[in-house]
């Protein structure tokens, strides 16, 4: 970058390189590594699915089997009807064999071991990573490399995560971080995407809205109304009138869409939470489908606990009603543990509240973590408990500024939809979850 920093003077965007690395079909990837013959075939992996069956959604689908229209949180079911089974197809005459695919459940111990080595090399090739969920990093890579180099120095990240770990990724590289995801995503599978300071607000000018940071499917409808539909309009519009709209937060995604964003790339901290939730294509009151999925969850949430040597006091369960009633209800332990059986009958237990209800989405989630090598307290059974606490739907209280929960000075913990859609996500660069997608946060830390 041209010219002298005054002393004192801020960072500007020539100043830095951020590059965001984000895995192609994560899961989809791991079951390749672990199954080479699956390359070049559509894979589908299903959470809440097991093989012969057709519950559960999709989780993710190789770039394959998005060809026959399969996508992230489709139903198995409707992913069956787009693209069968391969062992299906060899057997009935109906069916072409060459238009079918490989169905897998979800093994999480598994694809975050892949992860654990892919953010190794991370950790290697650059001194400031910032983990943001199970299969995506920032990297502030200014004291690595230079704009003249910093393509080079991206394709060899990419050669040695795929010749080390055996999974493909795609960079972007930008001087700001919102740029820099936008750029990963623009050219998957295996992109490689550089954008230049300068560049930066010309790459956004034609992406649709929500690909601004801090827009999500909300705003961009009361955008839409505005008459605000690209990030270009959103850069060219009045920002008096954003403001008056939004208040601060309209003015912050005007600098958003016109390059400007100042963020740093900082290691991420502990979570205060993990949480895993998923929704059904339809509303359902099937008291065995939505158990099922709540185990599934809930074997999950442990999992990612155990394996960050996290201990959590606190369990608790979401469950969405038609039309988007958020409801959350919570136990707390006389003590913090790491019980994987505890969290399902914990989980499945406040399930047994919305008994005959239909339902959109369920999540389940263990806070009030603790990571000291502490000894874990013993239980009881459920004896030493403290009570259920519940919210329902927004209003809820006891909620700190960063969305997360902590207990009540009764040794209660509430927890509110607010809370579980913002808490763990935090300030991440992640686009905010769509909803009827299956969302997954804090992989990582
Ligand atoms: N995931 C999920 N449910 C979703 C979206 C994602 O369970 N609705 C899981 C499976 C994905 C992983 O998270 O493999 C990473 O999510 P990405 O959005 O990065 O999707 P992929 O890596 O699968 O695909 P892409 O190549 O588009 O990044
Ligand atoms: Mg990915």
């Amino acid at each position: 970058m041209d010219g002298a920093r005054l002393p004192g003077t801020s960072v500007d965007d020539g100043d830095r390189i951020v590059a965001h690395v984000d895995m192609d079909c994560f899961y989809a990837a791991c079951e390749r590594r672990r199954e080479p013959p699956l390359e070049g075939d559509p894979v589908v992996v299903g959470m809440g699915f097991e093989p012969g069956e057709t519950h559960g959604a999709v989780a993710t689908a190789s770039y394959e089997a998005r060809e026959y229209g399969v996508d992230s949180a489709m139903a198995i079911s409707a992913a069956l009807e787009r693209l069968p089974r391969k062992v299906d197809a060899v057997d009935d005459p109906a069916l072409d064999v060459a238009d079918a695919g490989f169905y897998r459940p979800v093994d999480m111990e598994y694809y975050e071991s892949v992860s654990g080595r892919v953010r190794a090399i991370l950790h290697d090739c650059a001194p400031v990573v910032r983990e943001v969920s199970i299969d995506e990093a920032y990297l502030d890579v200014t004291d690595e490399t230079d704009w003249n180099t910093v393509e080079q120095w991206a394709a060899r990240l990419k050669d040695e995560i795929r010749s080390t770990v055996g999974v493909p990724a795609s960079v972007g590289v930008a001087p700001t971080m919102s740029a820099a995801k936008v750029a990963s995503d623009r050219d998957k599978p295996d992109g490689l995407v550089v954008v230049e300071p300068g560049d930066v607000r010309d790459f956004f000018a034609d992406l649709p809205v929500e690909d601004v940071h801090g827009v999500g499917p909300v705003t961009a409808e009361e955008l839409d109304d505005l008459g605000i539909e690209t990030a270009g309009d959103l850069a060219s519009a009045d920002p008096d009138v954003l403001e008056e709209r939004f208040g601060e937060r309209g003015l912050e995604i005007y600098s958003y869409a016109r390059g400007e964003d100042d963020r740093e790339v900082t290691p991420r901290g502990r979570p205060k939470s993990l949480s895993r939730e998923s929704a059904f294509t339809e509303a359902t009151d099937d008291r065995a489908e939505l158990g099922d999925r709540v185990r599934s969850l809930a074997a999950s949430v442990a999992d990612r606990a155990t394996s960050k040597d996290a201990l959590y006091q606190t369990i608790g369960i979401k469950v969405v009603t038609p039309p988007f009633d958020v409801n959350t209800r919570a136990r707390s332990l006389p003590g913090p543990v790491d019980e994987p059986e505890l969290v399902e009958s914990v989980a499945l237990d406040l399930l047994d509240e919305f008994e005959g209800q239909r339902v959109r989405k369920v999540g389940v989630r263990v806070s009030n973590l603790s990571f000291t090598a502490g000894e874990q307290a013993s239980l009881g059974g459920f004896e030493g408990a403290n009570d259920d606490t519940a919210t329902t739907g927004p209003g809820a209280d006891e909620v700190n500024d960063d969305g997360t929960s902590e207990p009540a000075p009764d040794g209660q913990v509430t927890l509110t939809g607010a809370a579980w859609a913002e808490g763990d996500a935090s300030d991440d660069a992640a686009t905010p979850p769509v909803d009827g997608q299956t969302t997954i946060d804090d992989f990582c830390k």
